[in-house]
């Protein structure tokens, strides 16, 4: 005999169990709101993701509003600039110049089990493993969502839906095509990144342009580095030996660095193409776009996780003033609102990358034209001010 369908009922239904998910979750709960998140993979597969690295002030608030950000403030660490490199010489950006802001290096993996751990003790419900996510009736007052897990078939009723599931989510496939604006941008590049046990060749972070391509010198903490290489977008992993790796990066950093740095064998290796997506609107009816789901922009001004956090905070906000007054006019200016810290943030990141990454071809009029800003930036205190406002975040 087929299992009867099973119906569940919350205030607001989560798809995706990755940072935005959970922290909108964790912020609702806390405001009494209930919520059901639907993951499709495991825990132990969320939690083990290596992304992000870098955290925004605001983003650092946010967690701790939400009490997940113990963790981040005692074992993070606080960095108040970062080195730019271009032809052998190395210039500190003054982070603190932006306002007196200062940005967290603290892993997105360690953000996602704070979040799985805060949730837990909340008594959150998150559902893993979920298939065939299909979400009906936005349009409506009660709209709702159907699942699988195991053959067994679920439906819930809901006020309002989140789709925070990524990039490679199915939320944004219900708005409508034809009122669907979905912006995108290829870049000729990707990023193969490396993750070892050594220690750090810098205490703040540096990013390097050469002329043999972009590299990034980061880390987690003073025993785990990670490393980032511009490669094209024809390369292979398994192309690319720890050896090898090491040998370009070293050749792009500025010998006073490339000569101490420590080498070793890699635990992890990752190879990430760069694009710039926009989704417009990021609310149709009841569902609301946030995180990846919405957007996604290229890593080096290490904005999408950060960027993830403002658009649940202009979300969470809007759902609590919607259950205390029963007023839903703030909830309506979400999309805009989001938006306008989106297209900033894509600016900038799109921007930081033109100005490191290696032109494609022998473009050697691009790279002159790069190197001129480089010169530029290293001899204005206006320009470091810019660049350390749009790399501690945009206010919200
Ligand atoms: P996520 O993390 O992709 O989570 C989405 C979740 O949804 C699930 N899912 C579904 N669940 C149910 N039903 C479906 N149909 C589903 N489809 C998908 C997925 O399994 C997943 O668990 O999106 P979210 O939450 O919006 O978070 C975004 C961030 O993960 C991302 O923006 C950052 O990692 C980007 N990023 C960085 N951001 C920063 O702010 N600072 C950084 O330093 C930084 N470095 C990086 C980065 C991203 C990188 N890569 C790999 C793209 C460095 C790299 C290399
Ligand atoms: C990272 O440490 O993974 C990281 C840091 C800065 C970036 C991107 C990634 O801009």
């Amino acid at each position: 005999m087929k299992p009867k369908n099973q119906t569940l009922q919350t205030q607001v239904v989560i798809i995706g169990g990755g940072p935005a998910g959970l922290l909108l979750s964790q912020i609702l709960m806390k405001a009494d709101i209930t919520t059901i998140v639907l993951e499709s993979r495991s825990r132990t597969y969320v939690q083990n993701r290596i992304r992000a690295g870098v955290i925004e002030h605001g983003s650092m608030e946010l967690l701790c509003n939400a009490n997940v950000g113990e963790r981040l403030l005692k074992e993070g660490s606080k960095h108040s600039g970062i080195l730019i490199s271009y032809e052998n010489k190395a210039f500190r950006i003054n982070l603190s110049s932006a306002k007196g802001k200062s940005v967290y290096v603290y892993g997105q993996t360690e953000i996602t089990v704070d979040l799985y751990q805060a949730q837990e003790k909340i008594g959150a419900t998150i559902i893993h493993n979920v298939k065939n996510v299909l979400i009906q009736d936005i349009n409506t007052k009660k709209p709702h969502v159907k699942f699988e897990i195991l053959g067994q078939k679920y439906h819930i009723n809901c006020d309002y839906i989140a789709g925070c599931d990524g990039s490679k989510g199915i939320s944004k496939d219900f708005i409508p095509k034809e009122k669907l604006n979905f912006h995108h941008t290829l870049y000729p590049y990707s990023w193969l990144g490396i993750l070892s046990k050594t220690k750090p060749v810098h205490k703040e972070l540096i990013y390097a342009s050469h002329q043999r391509g972009f590299a990034l010198a980061s880390m987690r903490n003073e025993n785990l580095s990670r490393y980032y290489i511009q490669v094209s977008n024809s390369e292979k992993i398994s192309e690319w030996p720890d050896e090898k790796i090491w040998n370009e990066l070293t050749k792009r950093l500025p010998t006073r660095f490339s000569s101490i740095i420590e080498t070793g064998s890699s635990i992890e290796k990752s190879l990430t193409t760069l694009r710039s997506i926009v989704v417009e609107p990021m609310q149709w009816g009841r569902l609301f776009l946030a995180g990846d789901a919405a957007h996604i922009m290229p890593p080096t001004g290490a904005k999408g996780l950060n960027l993830a956090f403002s658009d649940v905070y202009y979300l969470s906000s809007s759902l609590i003033n919607f259950y205390k007054t029963g007023s839903s006019k703030k909830l309506e200016l979400y999309s805009e609102q989001a938006l306008s810290r989106v297209w900033q943030t894509v600016r900038f990141s799109h921007w930081m990358t033109s100005l490191l990454h290696a032109p494609e071809g022998n473009n050697t009029i691009a790279r002159k034209f790069q190197l001129l800003e480089l010169e530029e930036i290293f001899t204005s205190l206006t320009a470091q001010r810019a660049l350390a406002e749009g790399y501690v975040g945009v206010q919200y």
